[in-house]
């Protein structure tokens, strides 16, 4: 990291103050972040670089960045909102008047005003799991009006057929010659792999609709303040048309697992139902407005399928030796693999507890 020429990428972009230091940011697996430390007054900055091996298409993705910051930003305005640099992201102009700059190196980089006095969590309680809840429903809510379509930053990114099929790539090429030790998660996934397919029916059959969503909603992709109470959701590169599974399945993948998506003492994996009784009821309050009864109806479904959906994404990268997500060590795709196996029938147990508790909010 250190090899990037960080000050003269800086100095194309309409910074105030005077830079003081630039630390490493965050535990994102795709982009590099980093924090800027201005001298004085000037405000603090985010500085990214955005990696276009999987975001290839930079142009399109700062174009929705832009247009879904620019609409719930003048929804705050237009509601009277204070602080409003605090609860939707702003990002800095170069000098050439776009959100990102593009290196001599082919590098893409862009900054976004810090948010002081916030907090991300890698692990939410009760409070913070409500709170996210209604924030992911409000996103939501904020953007069902927006007046434009927005393209796909990757395209088919949660679709689960797609998945598949890239999982059963990788075991034919088996790339990483790691097939052989791995049968046994072959078989298991393959065994649920039609059923977690059930949201591209719906979808085709005209039965379920497409929304801009977050399509990242981990827990450590939200701001909170000190008070526990949510800022801003951040991370924006995967905001496209969804399906609302994906924003509700993948908080709870992180938020309701007991273990870190990475932790190998699989016996320890397990499905926090108090987390998702309180998200479900914070998302619920928010999203009831929209969604309708299939959406709601298969929200159980939705909190399986995430995390079997990062299984298969985890498992095929593993196969195809370690292209995609950063590693810290040799098996840790697999590792993470194990973990989300574990979570996701840890989840299904609770497909009757959940359905109730649905029930009892609508
Ligand atoms: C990636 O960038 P980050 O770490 O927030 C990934 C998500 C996965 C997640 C698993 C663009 O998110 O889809 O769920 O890792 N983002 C992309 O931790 O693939
Ligand atoms: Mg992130």
């Amino acid at each position: 990291m250190s090899t990037f020429n960080l000050d003269n990428i800086l100095s194309q972009f309409l910074i105030e103050g005077k830079v003081e230091s630039v630390k490493p940011l965050g535990n994102g697996l795709i982009n590099d972040t980093f924090r800027v430390v201005t001298e004085g007054d000037a405000p603090d900055y985010v500085l990214q670089r955005i990696n276009n091996n999987i975001f290839t298409d930079v142009d399109l993705l700062q174009h929705n960045i832009e247009a879904v910051t620019g609409h719930i930003r003048r929804k705050l305005e237009a509601a009277g909102a204070d602080d409003i640099d605090r609860k939707v992201l702003r990002f800095v102009p170069t000098q050439q008047g776009k959100t990102y700059y593009l290196d001599n190196e082919g590098r893409y980089w862009r900054v976004s005003v810090f948010i002081p006095d916030a907090v991300t969590y890698e692990q939410v309680d009760l409070t913070s799991s409500r709170n996210a809840g209604k924030a992911f429903g409000e996103f939501e809510s904020m953007l069902v009006d927006l007046p434009e379509q927005l393209g796909e930053t990757i395209p088919d990114f949660h679709n689960m057929e797609l998945r598949a099929r890239q999982l059963q790539e990788a075991i034919e090429q088996d790339k990483a010659g790691r097939v052989a030790g791995v049968a046994d998660i072959i078989a298991d996934l393959q065994k649920d792999m039609h059923e977690m397919c059930k949201a591209e029916r719906l979808f085709r059959e005209g039965k379920l609709p497409k929304r801009i969503c977050h399509c990242d909603t981990k827990v450590n992709n939200m701001m909170y303040d000190k008070q526990g109470n949510v800022l801003c959701v951040i991370d924006l590169d995967t905001v496209m048309p969804s399906f609302v599974f994906s924003d509700y399945g993948d908080f709870l993948r992180t938020g309701a697992n007991f273990m870190a998506e990475d932790d190998p003492k699989i016996e320890n994996v397990g499905f926090n139902q108090d987390i998702f009784r309180a998200f479900t009821e914070g998302y619920i309050e928010s999203a009831r407005s929209f969604l309708t009864p299939v959406e709601v109806e298969n929200l159980p479904y939705a909190v399986a399928l995430f995390p079997f959906m990062q299984c298969v994404r985890f498992f095929a990268d593993y196969l195809n030796g370690d292209t995609y997500y950063k590693i810290a060590y040799p098996e840790h795709n697999l590792v993470r693999t194990r973990n989300q196996q574990a979570l996701y029938h840890r989840v299904t147990d609770n497909y009757d507890m959940m359905d109730n508790f649905i029930r009892t909010l609508i």
